[in-house]
């Protein structure tokens, strides 16, 4: 019988996140990290006596980083980015406000400190790619092509809002010309959607960039692996923000996960993961825009953690009380804001501070005539319910399935609703 011959083990493939070491025991892979900073601290759970607090253990005196320059943005398109975040945090104020008023239907959720991770982010995408935000990333929205009266309308529930009131919260999209997905609440699920956007676009003959994000709480959601893993085994050009901001509702990400980054996470997906500052546009930017051309070269999937934190409690009801004040006060230092105008105004010297002042109450006006215009236009008249959120006017009939309740004269019934509307007038 002839000897079979031995085969030589063949180097093992570069794929994903890169094997560097062709050592037959040991395999290297690599998460490229483009931050100036490496917080190095943590999170732990202390009980005293039936009251659960947090405690940060660690160096929370580090100097603040400087930004990254970009290796692609040119000053206008900084000063573009720049514009975007103060619209989305102003815009966020003024949501704050009109809730305090009673003006808002719904709750609020916040990306106070999260702005540069939405706004630069969804600016690398191009007219065909798509998007999925999630609640925090009303910049993204914003940048692509939402404005700040259809977010203001929305949450108040208005007629003119992007689901003409029938939600009243982050619930819309626009999937005609913007090609953005609305939300979806259960975490996670955006992902497989997204996925789905793009192999629609790749049977079309197209490959597209879809970028989408998830939290450090809702990474761990089976769905998420499941979406990801899809992707990534379709070579779908998935853009996945994990938007690591130290909580999930009260979960410390210390209490989330035993990986160092969720970044490692592409390792086992198989596909490329790097770490960014959520904090410096620039390289929120740069990552994106790396993983777009991937996307769009039908090279598949990327991972990119951004590290932040949520400024904020989980929504407007929640006064994050849990959060240690040293933390808070570690990240108001860096915040994405502040850090960019510095970057802008006094590092490079492209935005004048009479610029600086000229564009900051440019926003504001905007803000102030839209904020105007949401609060003055009218509540959907009840009739309308049984319309469509989506589709145009006339081009889809949907008929209820339900009816006003018709209420027969001189029953209690009747009588009641007389009551009530006396009483609402
Ligand atoms: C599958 C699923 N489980 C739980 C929830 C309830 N929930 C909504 S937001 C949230 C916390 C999310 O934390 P994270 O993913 O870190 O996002 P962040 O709020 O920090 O942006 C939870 C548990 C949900 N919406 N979906
Ligand atoms: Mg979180």
């Amino acid at each position: 019988m002839a000897k079979k011959k031995q085969r030589k083990p063949s180097p093992p493939k570069a794929k994903g996140s890169v094997i560097l070491s062709a050592n037959r025991h040991q395999r290297t892979y690599t998460i490229a990290d483009y931050r100036l900073e490496k917080p190095d601290f943590s999170l732990r759970q202390v009980r005293v006596g039936d009251t659960i607090r947090y405690e940060v253990k660690g160096d929370l005196s580090a100097p603040v980083p400087p930004i990254r320059d970009s290796k692609y943005l040119s000053k206008q398109q900084c000063i573009e980015i720049y514009r975007w975040m103060l619209l989305n945090r102003k815009m966020e104020t003024a949501l704050e406000n009109l809730y305090k008023q009673g003006k808002v239907v719904g709750g609020v959720y916040f990306g106070l400190g999260q702005e540069a991770c939405s706004c630069a982010s969804a600016f690398a995408l191009q007219k065909e790619d798509w998007l999925g935000p999630m609640i925090r990333n009303q910049g993204s929205l914003l940048v692509r092509g939402f404005s700040a009266r259809d977010i203001m309308m929305q949450y108040m529930a208005k007629a003119g809002s992007p689901t003409k009131g029938r939600d009243a919260s982050s619930h819309f999209g626009d999937i005609q010309t913007r090609n953005v997905v609305a939300p979806i609440s259960t975490l996670g699920d955006l992902i497989p959607v997204l996925a789905g956007v793009a192999l629609g676009a790749r049977l079309q003959g197209r490959n597209i960039a879809v970028m989408t994000y998830i939290g450090d709480g809702g990474q761990s959601t089976g769905v998420t692996y499941e979406g990801v893993n899809f992707a990534a085994v379709q070579n779908l050009g998935l853009v996945l923000f994990v938007e690591n901001n130290l909580w999930g509702y009260s979960t410390p990400a210390d209490m989330q996960f035993r990986v160092k980054d969720l970044a490692e996470r592409a390792i086992a997906y198989g596909i490329p993961g790097m770490i960014v500052d959520g904090t410096d546009a620039c390289q929120v930017y740069d990552a994106a825009r790396e993983a777009c051309e991937r996307a769009r070269r039908g090279e598949g999937p990327t991972l990119i953690e951004a590290k932040m934190m949520r400024m904020k409690g989980h929504a407007i009801h929640d006064a994050a009380e849990y959060v240690p004040k040293p933390l808070f006060e570690y990240w108001r230092k860096r915040d994405c804001i502040s850090r960019f105008e510095n970057y802008l105004v006094k590092q490079k010297k492209w935005l004048s501070s009479l610029d600086n002042a000229a564009l900051i109450s440019d926003v504001e006006r905007v803000l102030d005539e839209d904020r105007d215009f949401a609060v003055a236009s009218p509540m959907p008249t009840p009739e309308s319910a049984a319309g469509g959120v989506y589709c145009q006017d006339g081009c889809h009939q949907i008929k209820p399935k339900y009816e006003t309740p018709k209420v027969r004269k001189g029953t209690g019934a009747a009588f009641k609703q007389t009551e009530a509307a006396v009483h609402f007038k």
